[in-house]
């Protein structure tokens, strides 16, 4: 045959293009890590592991599981860490992560959520200083997503289920679509 653009040969070359494609995927899914940090972040995670990809890495750090950092992060390629701000647990060890990640030459990538401003000034004023802390922290990329905003798409729901909507919004509008991009600037 003369003609080598065969439609079955399109097709071939169109289903070897995409299992490459997929497998370059998988690949790179597998080096990928997420931390939830502090309650909030352990109920970000929770949620998340259920929906993502099942080859990234799930990890916790809350106040009854509290490995050491360095220790946690031994093996850990690329990462992507979450928290609620305005607690203790998860303003204080975010930051904490961020530069034991940097000094370890992980790529990090931080999603944070910020009280919202009814939870009162004491925890949105821990959260502003954990902000400023992860700001110096040279974090590859840092998204902030203010609970204030988002009172107009869920605010009227009881609490439970403000923070089970809560945990969907960030990993459907804000985690899922940065790993996605990270994956893609990876394999192009
Ligand atoms: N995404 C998410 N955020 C939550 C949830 N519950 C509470 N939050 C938010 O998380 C913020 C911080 O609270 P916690 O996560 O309990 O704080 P922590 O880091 O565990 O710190 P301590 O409880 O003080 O040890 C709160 O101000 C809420 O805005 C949840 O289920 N999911
Ligand atoms: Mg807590």
């Amino acid at each position: 045959m003369t003609n080598n653009t065969s439609p079955i040969k399109e097709l071939e070359k169109y289903q070897s293009d995409y299992e490459k494609r997929a497998k370059a995927i998988e690949a790179i899914s597998q080096e990928i890590t997420l931390i939830g940090v502090g309650g909030g972040g352990v109920n970000f995670l929770a949620n998340a592991k259920q929906k993502l990809r099942a080859s990234y890495t799930f990890l916790e750090y809350n106040l009854s599981q509290t490995p050491n950092i360095e220790e946690m992060l031994l093996g850990v390629k690329r990462l992507f860490l979450y928290t609620s701000l305005g607690g203790q647990t998860g303003s204080k060890i975010t930051p904490l992560i961020a530069k034991a990640a940097h000094s370890m030459g992980i790529p990090t990538y931080v999603v944070v959520a910020f009280p919202a401003t009814y939870e009162g000034g004491y925890r949105k004023n821990i959260a502003q200083i954990a902000l400023d802390e992860l700001r110096t922290c040279a974090i590859d990329h840092l998204e902030v997503v203010y609970q204030d905003d988002l009172k107009t798409f869920f605010g009227k729901y009881p609490l439970r289920h403000y923070f089970e909507a809560l945990d969907d919004y960030i990993l459907w509008n804000h985690m899922n679509p940065l790993i996605d991009e990270y994956i893609k600037e990876q394999i192009n």
